[in-house]
């Protein structure tokens, strides 16, 4: 351990906490229902844990043959450890699964970010649901857990990718490369999609997530952004973290928590918000002369108000739809950028608004606000069409055959 005292600084109390490992029958368990079930699934939700959970969940999933549906809050999406069965391209391709029904699922860390996969779990109701986390907190929303596994998911993991069961040899090979076929195909026909499509917010997403510095950290704002960030990233080897703050207060303190991680990191911070969570929390941009950050890059998606609601059926009752839901405010946030010592770039939709984006990403001095000029109902319009055209292309290309 730590010698804790010999620190310049210290809190007023320290607390340690030591690993629940799992207990001989708590793996016995989840070895004898992986032998059970050869179509299985893991599920990587949010807040998985940073203690090598990453590698040894991958070693499961390729003992098993069951694929990882990655969460971009899981940490799981990207790193040295990301092989084909770390899938991120679900929250778009799950509805063309039908027919096709996992039995065992067992899943790691908080709700997903995808309600497609919540819709997609409710519906299937798997056979065999088995939860595992260690600090026992509940995070199954729609109550399918048959088994909660209290332990540390590192170490269950490792427990079980060298388990001397039975687990390798009776797993469905046709579901795994089933699954893994249709993520690649999706990622493909998803670039096809956003290149032929207007600029808009969701393409603005997927082009910053390309562009990330390796060795950065993402922080995903609530509302549309997270949600973007989770159907426009891709898995990969490089090196990137993302932080989120679903579950905890809307989108109060977004600005604020991208400024704590960059001031806590050192490392290169990117905040990916919309205009209404910039705009609430903008007072935090103060910590930004107080802490001297230079790490740190805003990226608004200035739609003129909260486009997320045009998601929920009040949209169709305007009045009070605008004013009370959208709340469109006509601001832009130069001035901010000036008060704050932010550098400044704004972006307008159209055809060179991508590659303007990298650009501000890669080049421009920091700290900086770049804002991108959209239309909220467009990225609600573009969203449902890529959705339709990219599942289309999949239902066309993988007939469905259980
Ligand atoms: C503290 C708090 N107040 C209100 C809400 C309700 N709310 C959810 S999303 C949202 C609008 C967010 O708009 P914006 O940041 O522009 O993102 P967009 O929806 O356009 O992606 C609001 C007000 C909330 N989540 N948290």
């Amino acid at each position: 351990m730590a010698n804790i005292s010999a620190n310049d600084w210290r809190p007023f109390t320290s607390f340690t906490r030591g690993r629940l490992m799992p207990q001989p029958e708590q793996i016995s368990a989840v070895a004898a229902a992986i032998d059970d079930n050869p179509r299985g699934l893991i599920i990587c939700g949010p807040d998985c844990p940073d203690n090598g959970f990453a590698e040894k969940v991958v070693a499961l999933a390729r003992r098993t043959g069951y694929p990882i549906l990655a969460d971009p809050l899981s940490n799981l999406r990207h790193g040295a450890h990301v092989d084909e069965l770390v899938l991120g391209g679900y929250h778009t391709w799950l509805p063309t699964l039908e027919g096709l029904i996992p039995s065992l699922v067992i899943r790691f860390g908080a709700v997903p970010t995808s309600a497609t996969l919540s819709t997609y779990l409710e519906t299937i109701a798997p056979e065999n649901h088995i939860h595992v986390r260690e600090d026992g907190a509940w995070a199954d929303d729609l109550h399918l857990t048959h088994t909660f596994v209290r332990c540390d998911p590192a170490a269950l993991c490792e427990a079980l990718a060298g388990h001397p069961g039975d687990m390798a040899s009776g797993r469905d090979r046709s579901w795994t490369s089933l699954l893994t076929g249709i993520e690649s195909g999706m990622w493909q026909q998803m670039e096809y999609e956003l290149h032929a499509a207007p600029f808009f917010d969701g393409a603005a997403a997927a082009q910053l997530l390309k562009a990330l510095p390796d060795g950065s950290i993402l922080f995903a704002g609530n509302s549309m952004p997270i949600r973007h960030v989770d159907t426009f990233d891709r898995p990969s080897k490089r090196n990137l973290k993302f932080f989120g703050n679903r579950g905890a207060s809307g989108i109060d303190g977004n600005v604020s928590t991208a400024l704590g991680l960059a001031a806590a990191t050192g490392r290169h911070v990117t905040a990916l918000l919309g205009d209404i969570t910039f705009y609430h929390d903008m007072n935090g941009l103060l910590a930004i002369r107080q802490h001297e950050l230079e790490n740190i890059t805003f990226i608004v998606l200035n739609n003129n108000g909260g486009g997320i609601f045009h998601r929920l059926p009040i949209a169709r009752h305007d009045p009070p739809f605008t004013e009370l839901f959208l709340t469109p405010h006509g601001l832009t946030f130069e001035h901010a950028a000036a008060m704050y010592g932010l550098h400044y770039t704004a972006i307008q939709s159209g055809p060179t608004a991508a590659s303007q984006l990298a650009e501000a990403i890669q080049n421009h001095a920091r700290p900086q606000l770049v804002e991108i000029m959209t239309s909220n109902h467009d990225d609600y319009l573009q969203m449902n069409a890529v959705f339709a055209r990219v599942r289309a292309s999949l239902n066309a290309k993988e007939p469905v055959v259980v």
